[in-house]
């Protein structure tokens, strides 16, 4: 799609600090993170947001889905549960959609964020 910004990223037109690469997906560090680790989870594909998908996209999501705990684990802010039941770790996914939603990039993502507390946006 012309003059997307997430296009050009997955076509390597813009440089990204990218992470991950496969067929149908990138995944590239957030250019204004909002905590110690933050990248995004993209398809190669353009679609515009979440509400523009439908049930031809169910593989393209829960591929998505998939990858983010995986990654999470490789940049260093992986869930997990020892032994004795204690759980550490963890991050946050989040797909901004629309305008209220505070999309601000109209090719669809998802926001994988995590790493040492606070961060912005934490509850
Ligand atoms: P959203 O509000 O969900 O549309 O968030 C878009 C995110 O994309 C935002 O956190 C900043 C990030 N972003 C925007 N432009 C670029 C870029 O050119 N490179 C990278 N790496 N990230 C970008």
């Amino acid at each position: 799609m012309e003059n997307c910004i997430f296009c050009k990223i997955a076509t390597k037109q813009i440089p990204s600090k990218l992470i991950y690469e496969d067929d149908d997906l990138i995944a590239f560090h957030d250019i204004n993170p909002a905590a110690p680790i933050h990248f995004l989870i993209v398809p190669k594909q353009h679609i515009a947001t979440l509400a523009d998908c439908d049930e031809h996209h169910v593989a393209l999501l829960g591929k998505m889905a998939l990858l983010a705990p995986r990654l999470a684990k490789e940049q260093g802010c992986g869930y997990q549960v020892d032994g004795q039941g204690q759980a550490s770790g963890g991050f946050k996914t989040l797909f901004n959609t629309g305008p209220d939603g505070g999309q601000e990039v109209y090719h669809l993502h998802m926001h994988v964020i995590g790493g040492p507390k606070p961060w912005r946006g934490q509850r």
